[in-house]
């Protein structure tokens, strides 16, 4: 299995074992589920609102639906004399204008699409009973529904009608709720600082899709390229050609192995491809006994804008492979109109070949970015070289050269900069796959030197390289060690439309550890933030899931500007478990009509496949109460302002202490405990018996992990514990989930004990923590500060959408 170094994973390196879904381990502290009446997240409305100027900053209602709300109080109170005016004007206003809070979902009992949604907001008892006292008279013109008519006239079974399940919600008590007001609007993050987003399905049934991209000619299709060397059109409405944009699955070497670095790589179409229909692929090829990449440039066809021309292939460029790793595989266009090819360094490990390596050899094409210019090629040479390559003039550097020093970049991207300012348009990022310590992230400059093999991150790999003051290299903008993931896959800066909190964050991810990770630029710094799924009812909108398959191969933006990422369960180049997520921030969206666009017609000439999403979304739940409440901020939370104009109106009451779920969408069952407890006497301990301990309160449900191995206790250390791991110890403990696999001594070090387990890997089925794959008992390389711990539950909590 291993052609390429057997030390390190690598690039599309893996186990063999078979792993399904990943999990994000991340926690919520509270639930929070801002949602409109139409099932999406609140947004800032474009223009300001005259009515309902209390969500003017943040809800659910545009300048449209605000003059509606106007309206629909005109014809109300034109049914009331001076004195009824001057009573109920207020509570008319506050009741209507509930639609446009940012909860208007939870207030109106519209979270379930399939569920009736209520007339009136849910009202907390006491403003519901001044309500009726003073205003009674007003229920006909809010409500139609026939149940408020028949009990209209009586208080008590009135208000016990307009009371919510889930009481921290009720009106006008969620406008003093801290927990529900304090951070709305902004991007989620868990205690741990892990940003709260969801996923959309976008298609599925793939084979180690590794590219999507669009033509930018207005028609919103995009392409999927798989490794075997097919490419596939989607139309925007996500339905999928039956016919293939392009097949050169015959001429594509790969194979079916589990790892093979080889295949069909990279596709970009040539900027002005609306009028010259031109795009380009790389891909390897065998030519005798040599192993090749290849970059040909096609033509789509003049008879079906959806299928290419497969003869009108011209070869630019072959560069010969040493070695089956390592073969690169990105093409773009930057904003210079330039063609970029991202070379690996050749493979096999640290790069060995020549003096010095491939990556620090000018006269070597490979371990390079290229940049050359495929204009006007029909005549002629097939490339130019740019006159401002930087190597031009260097004697025996290729003149295709742009930045060296690059071991097998994976996944490289422009950003399109700020959608109003431009600021940072034109960057191109890149992720790096380091060797045997560090992944990095590099913005690339013309002409330098990214440090391979002389450097992997920020580190020395090879000495003597290193230590040369001619090297002049470019640091990384962040490098993270193989604890956190073992091969990066690059991303893009998000630029789209739809979620306004995602602009200017660099996303990416890990291939090996399935990690989704962000940059963000903060004068000057790149700060680190993990992308975790939301818990709970994060994600719960119709639509959104909150899981994906672990190996994550590739990252897209589409037509738009949207991102998408694309994984896989089975990193096989047959295997079909390829899906394309779409990155969604529940937290809040763009102001509708905002991100509106026209895709241009597009002449289907073969058969659609219609998608039909498979994922679903699972339920995890966010613990409670497991650290300190975070202390309120002292920022200025726009509904601060709002409870301070209410005044007297608003009664404040004591801060409830948690947020519960409504019973509708929870079922909570008692927690029964099948397995063996601690504090049973259990006469004789068996092997891979497991408890939990350190909780500070002492609860059962949650604790370090520690096992039970040839008659002593031992602790469980490991780095890359996963919910999989936490799973099977649930079960083994008798609770039906796991809600978190915790790590790095989040329940204390087992200072006393020995370590026995290190590098455990379960697929989740196990039953028992020793039946998941791991080192001997006993081996490790960690220290008790790594200690992994779980939180089990027994919810069954299941989301219907
Ligand atoms: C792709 O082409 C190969 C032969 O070159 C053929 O066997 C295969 O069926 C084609 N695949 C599709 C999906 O058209
Ligand atoms: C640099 O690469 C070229 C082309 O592969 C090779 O011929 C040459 O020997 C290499 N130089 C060194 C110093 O390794
Ligand atoms: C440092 O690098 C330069 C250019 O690559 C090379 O000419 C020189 O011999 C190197 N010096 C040492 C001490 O290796
Ligand atoms: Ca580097």
């Amino acid at each position: 299995m291993q052609r390429c170094d057997g030390r390190v994973p690598d690039r599309l390196w893996f186990s063999p074992l078979v792993v399904v879904y990943v999990v994000a381990l991340c926690v919520a502290p509270v639930v929070l589920h801002p949602q409109c009446l139409d099932f999406k997240p609140p947004f800032r409305p474009l223009r300001e609102l005259q009515f309902c100027v209390m969500y003017k900053e943040f809800g659910c209602c545009d300048y449209q639906k605000d003059q509606e709300l106007i309206t629909k109080y005109y014809r109300i109170m034109d049914n009331f004399d001076h004195h009824g005016y001057t009573n109920c004007a207020g509570f008319v206003l506050e009741l209507l204008c509930q639609e446009c809070s940012p909860y208007a979902a939870h207030l109106f009992d519209a979270e379930v699409p399939t569920t009736p949604v209520r007339t009136i907001p849910g009202l907390c008892p006491d403003y519901c009973s001044q309500f009726w006292k003073k205003c009674s008279s007003t229920i006909p013109f809010l409500s139609d529904d026939p149940h408020i008519a028949k009990v209209k006239e009586d208080q008590t079974h009135l208000c016990q009608y307009l009371e919510l399940d889930d009481v921290d919600y009720c009106y006008p008590h969620l406008l003093s709720n801290q927990k529900l007001t304090q951070n709305l609007g902004r991007v989620k993050s868990d205690l741990d600082g892990c940003l709260q987003l969801c996923l959309e399905e976008v298609a599925n049934g793939l084979r180690n899709p590794l590219a999507m991209v669009h033509a930018n000619d207005g028609t919103h299709r995009f392409f999927v390229a798989e490794q075997v060397g097919l490419v596939w059109t989607y139309l925007s409405d996500r339905s999928k050609l039956e016919r293939p944009f392009l097949n050169i699955s015959k001429a594509v070497l790969t194979s079916a192995w589990e790892g093979d670095e080889r295949g069909f790589l990279g596709l970009t179409f040539h900027p002005k491809y609306k009028y010259n229909g031109k795009l380009y692929v790389y891909y390897s090829v065998e030519v005798g006994f040599d192993e090749r990449i290849r970059i040909s440039e096609f033509h789509v066809s003049a008879n079906d804008m959806n299928v290419v021309d497969h003869a009108s292939e011209r070869v630019i460029l072959e560069i010969d492979e040493p070695a089956s790793n390592h073969n690169g595989g990105q093409l773009l266009f930057a904003d210079d109109g330039y063609l970029y090819v991202f070379t690996g360094d050749g493979g096999m490990a640290g790069d060995p070949f020549g003096k010095y390596g491939n990556a620090q050899n000018k006269s070597a094409l490979l371990g390079k970015v290229l940049r050359i210019d495929v204009d006007d090629n029909e005549r002629g040479p097939l490339y130019r070289i740019p006159p401002d390559n930087p190597f031009i003039q260097e004697r025996g550097a290729r003149p295709e050269i742009y930045a060296y020093g690059v071991r097998n970049m994976w996944r490289c991207s422009v950003d399109r900069g700020d959608p109003r300012t431009k600021e940072g348009k034109g960057r191109v990022f890149c992720g790096d796959v380091g060797q045997n310590k560090f992944e990095e992230i590099d913005i690339i400059e013309k002409g330098r030197n990214y440090g391979w093999r002389a450097k992997e991150g920020f580190s020395c790999y090879d000495k003597k390289l290193c230590a040369n003051s001619s090297l002049d290299d470019v640091l990384p903008i962040y490098a993270y060690s193989h604890k956190m993931g073992k091969s990066v896959t690059g991303g893009y800066v998000y630029r789209g439309c739809d979620y306004p909190n995602m602009n200017g964050m660099y996303i990416f991810g890990d291939f090996m550890s399935g990690r989704l990770m962000s940059l963000r630029e903060d004068t000057g710094e790149w700060k680190y933030n993990e992308i975790c799924m939301g818990m709970g009812l994060t994600c719960a909108f119709p639509g959104l899931v909150n899981n994906y398959h672990q190996y994550i191969i590739s990252f897209a933006e589409d037509e738009a500007g949207e991102l998408y990422f694309m994984s896989t369960g089975i990193p096989s180049a047959t295997s079909p478990s390829g899906v394309i997520y779409k990155v969604v921030d529940p937290s809040r969206r763009a102001p509708p009509r905002q991100c509106h666009y026209d895709p241009l017609p597009v002449r289907v000439k073969s058969n659609l496949i219609k998608f039909v999403p498979l994922e679903t979304l699972i339920s995890v739940e966010p613990p409670n109460k497991m650290k300190p409440e975070p202390k309120p901020t002292e920022s200025s939370d726009w509904l601060q302002e709002l409870i301070d104009s209410l005044g007297g109106l608003v009664p404040t009451p004591p801060l409830p202490t948690t947020t519960t779920k409504s019973p509708r969408h929870s079922r909570q069952n008692g927690r029964h405990r099948k397995g063996k407890s601690r504090t049973e006497s259990v006469p004789e301990l068996q092997n891979g018996v497991v408890r939990l301990v350190g909780d500070e309160q002492g609860r059962r449900d949650r604790g370090r992990v520690e096992i039970y191995l040839n008659g002593e206790w031992g602790t469980v250390c490991d780095d890359l514990w996963t919910i999989k791991n936490a799973a099977v110890v649930c079960r083994q403990l008798g609770f039906r989930y796991a809600l978190k696999a915790a790590k790095n001594s989040e329940f204390g070090e087992g200072k006393d004990l020995q370590i026995l387990l290190d590098d455990v890997q379960c697929e989740g089925t196990e039953s028992g923590l020793l039946d998941c794959k791991h080192v001997g008992v006993g081996t490790h390389n960690c220290a008790h500060y790594e200690d992994a711990g779980v939180i089990c539950g027994n919810s069954d909590y299941v989301i219907q959408v």
